[in-house]
């Protein structure tokens, strides 16, 4: 079992569990990692960021989120993963050390905390975020479809009771504020945006919200088969890339549309194992492999964003 920091990778942890290691692995590699606050949750806890890189100046950034949807375990596991083998592989692995030291990645092991908590000790099916809905009994908001890019307009909801509800208005929920303040503040140095999902296998990029492609759609359509051919390189394992719209479905207020929209124009969001067996309860067994083949693809399109 793979430890760092004294923890499990291969386990799908609780909340206060990766709270924890989010301390514990900076406090451990502070010439590679260090932690920030970048808001709190509607239940008050707060969101937590990994900042992970070599210290040097004008870097570029990455920035990556995990946990966005409450079920999809696997993301958090994910991102909690890709930390451990930058620490582990910086100094050994070329193409690691070399992202690492010219960009910096930002990471978000949980952006839905509130969520993530409930699945432990109420339903593990849960989806959304925990707010109240003024004038219904029913709770949450879904914060894929919160942000501000063709909000509510297509694929969400307007009824809080139902699992892809928009929320009263972009950014509505703190969790979503507070990312998108974050990247607000940071769109000078952000050079790409990548949002971990389960499950599907598939590698979206914009647009989700309109069928129309985005400006650079033929080099999104390469770099996204090219991180899907390294992805399968591992375990053969079989992801599908395209337009969120045509791909999966027309989904209105997501953060990749956001971002993109934002002026950032490597934007993906991964839809990681499996396709459908084990869905949102992926068994742990396979922790390790997705989140192995998942490095290569991220790693590809990292080195890739560096030199462009
Ligand atoms: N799928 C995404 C969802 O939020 C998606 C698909 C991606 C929608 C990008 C909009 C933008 O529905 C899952 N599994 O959450
Ligand atoms: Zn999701």
């Amino acid at each position: 079992k793979v430890r760092t920091a004294g923890h499990s990778y291969e386990k799908y942890n609780q909340w206060e569990t990766i709270a924890a290691w989010t301390a514990d692995i900076a406090a451990e590699n502070p010439d590679l990692v260090s932690r920030s606050v970048i808001g709190e949750t509607y239940e008050g806890r707060q969101m937590y960021l990994l900042k992970v890189g070599k210290s040097g100046t004008n870097k570029k950034a990455i920035f990556m989120d995990c946990g966005f949807h409450a079920r999809e375990w696997i993301s958090p596991a994910f991102c909690q993963w890709f930390v451990k083998e930058a620490v582990e592989t910086y100094g050994k692995d070329s193409v690691m050390t070399n992202i690492l030291d010219r960009l910096d990645f930002y990471i978000l092991p949980v952006l839905n905390i509130d969520g993530y908590v409930y699945t432990w000790t109420n339903n593990r099916m849960w989806r959304k975020t925990r707010s109240k809905n003024a004038g219904s009994f029913c709770i949450g908001t879904d914060p894929n479809r919160n942000f501000n890019a063709g909000w509510c307009s297509i694929g969400a909801s307007d009824n809080p009771c139902d699992s892809t509800y928009c929320g009263r208005a972009p950014e509505s929920e703190k969790e979503t504020k507070a990312l998108a303040d974050f990247i607000r503040e940071h769109l000078s140095t952000i050079k790409a945006y990548f949002t971990i999902h389960s499950y599907s296998q598939l590698l979206l990029f914009p647009y989700s919200y309109t069928y129309k492609y985005p400006s650079n759609f033929e080099e999104l359509n390469s770099i996204a088969g090219t991180a899907s051919k390294q992805l399968a390189s591992l375990y053969n394992t079989k992801y599908t890339y395209g337009p969120g719209a045509e791909t999966i479905y027309p989904a209105a207020g997501g953060s990749d549309d956001w971002a993109f929209d934002q002026g950032i124009k490597y934007s993906f969001t991964f839809e990681l194992r499996d396709t459908g067996r084990y869905g949102f309860l992926l068994p742990e067994s396979q922790i390790k492999a997705t989140c192995e083949e998942t490095v290569l693809a991220v790693k590809y399109l990292a080195n890739y964003v560096l030199q462009h």
